[in-house]
């Protein structure tokens, strides 16, 4: 009996721990646009190809808790950042390449006096973002050399919306931006038939026991 409730516990154990969070890995978006402009040649690609990082991840292996962003800084100059049109608000859209559980975004502003200041996050499973999620409201430093990092409301989707709400001084200018993402996989919330299988055979031997006694 109670080696069968030990079973029985550590099948419980081991589905939880099956279930929970998986370790986030830091991503870069695989496409960028933006409805903003840009000038001093600041192409919007220069946000999401690590250019100006100090120290570059694997995007989609390196642990995003390894790398730290915090602890990460860029270098500003012009080839490594975005600059987009003076005194214009709008969207940086990314395509995260695949469907992710999205934890966590992490924004290199430019060193400097310009830079995205209140921003809006929205995920969704389109490009046109006509079922969005929204994953929060937050507020950019801009003169800060290392990585900021915005802990969002989970969502699952492939792209991801920036609304830049406020800027600091005339215009929005971003150095990079990178995720924290974990794999999602569908069914892992539902117990799988050969799981739901495994618990009946723990049952039934508990109640074999039982009925032994
Ligand atoms: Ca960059
Ligand atoms: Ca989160």
């Amino acid at each position: 009996m109670k080696k069968a409730k030990l079973i029985l516990c550590s099948l419980v154990f081991g589905l939880l721990t099956n279930l929970s969070a998986q370790a986030g890995v830091i991503l870069s978006a695989v496409d960028v646009s933006t409805n903003m402009g840009t000038r001093f040649a600041g192409d919007i690609n220069n946000t999401i190809d690590q250019s100006g990082l100090n120290s570059t991840f694997v995007s989609g292996v390196t642990d995003f808790d390894t790398y730290n962003p915090s602890s990460q800084s860029v270098i500003n100059t012009a080839p490594h950042q975005w600059w987009g049109a003076t005194d214009t608000l709008g969207y940086t859209d990314f395509d995260l390449g695949a469907v992710y559980n999205l934890h966590r975004f992490a924004l290199w502003n430019a060193n400097f006096i310009f830079g995205v200041k209140d921003f809006r996050v929205l995920i969704d499973d389109n490009a046109a973002f006509s079922s969005a999620l929204d994953l929060g409201s937050f507020t950019a430093n801009f003169d800060q050399a290392t990585g900021q990092v915005f802990d969002l409301l989970d969502g699952v989707g492939r792209y991801v919306r920036i609304e830049h709400l406020s800027v600091h001084s005339n215009s929005s200018n971003i150095n990079e931006v990178a995720f924290d993402v974990s794999s999602f996989s569908p069914v892992t919330s539902v117990p799988e038939p050969s799981t739901l299988a495994i618990f009946g055979l723990a049952f039934a031997g508990l109640m074999f026991r039982r009925k032994q006694r």
